[in-house]
């Protein structure tokens, strides 16, 4: 049994989504913003309805997030970083600061923010979700499309 969420019907054909990557352990969020992009692909989610930004570091993330959900009419959002353990307590206060700046993003716009961002002990363990059996683009990408499509839902009913 896969412990990783399960998706059924998904079809991107009507939402507009936004990528948000921080460039800090770029090789790894570089591999998973491929894979997220390559999966909206698959579920119709075209070129020109994906909105991609970058960000220097996973500290950025949540004003860049804000600023999507705010100004670029998307439907949902995954940002993208990766968040590797040093020597000092700073992964800690990074990690703290980025997962509730993103959830105060997504409770405040409304718009639904994905979590796409690694916490690693070392970079072995942040390559092995990156790429391969285990990366974890594909799965953020999925949820971006669910919830998206929920948003949009919402948006039209609320327009009725
Ligand atoms: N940003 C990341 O996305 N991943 C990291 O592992 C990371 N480690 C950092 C370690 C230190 C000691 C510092 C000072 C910054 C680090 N950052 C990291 C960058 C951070 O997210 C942010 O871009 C900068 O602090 C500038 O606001």
């Amino acid at each position: 049994m896969s412990k990783y969420a399960q998706f059924s019907e998904l079809d991107g054909s009507h939402i507009r989504i936004g990528l948000v990557r921080a460039r800090w352990n770029g090789e790894i969020t570089k591999n998973l913003e491929n894979s997220a992009g390559k999966t909206l692909q698959d579920y119709n989610v075209t070129d020109d309805r994906i909105v991609s930004t970058e960000v220097p570091g996973s500290f950025e993330l949540s004003w860049k997030t804000q600023t999507l959900a705010y100004h670029y009419d998307v439907d949902a959002i995954v940002a993208i970083g990766c968040l590797i353990q040093g020597s000092t307590p700073h992964f800690d206060y990074l990690a703290n600061a980025v997962t509730n700046g993103l959830t105060e993003v997504s409770l405040r716009t409304e718009v639904p923010v994905v979590f796409g961002v690694l916490t690693c002990l070392n970079e072995e363990q942040a390559r092995e979700r990156s790429e391969g059996e285990h990366d974890h683009g594909p799965g953020w990408a999925k949820t971006a499309i669910e919830l998206g499509s929920a948003k949009r839902e919402l948006k039209r009913e609320n327009s009725e």
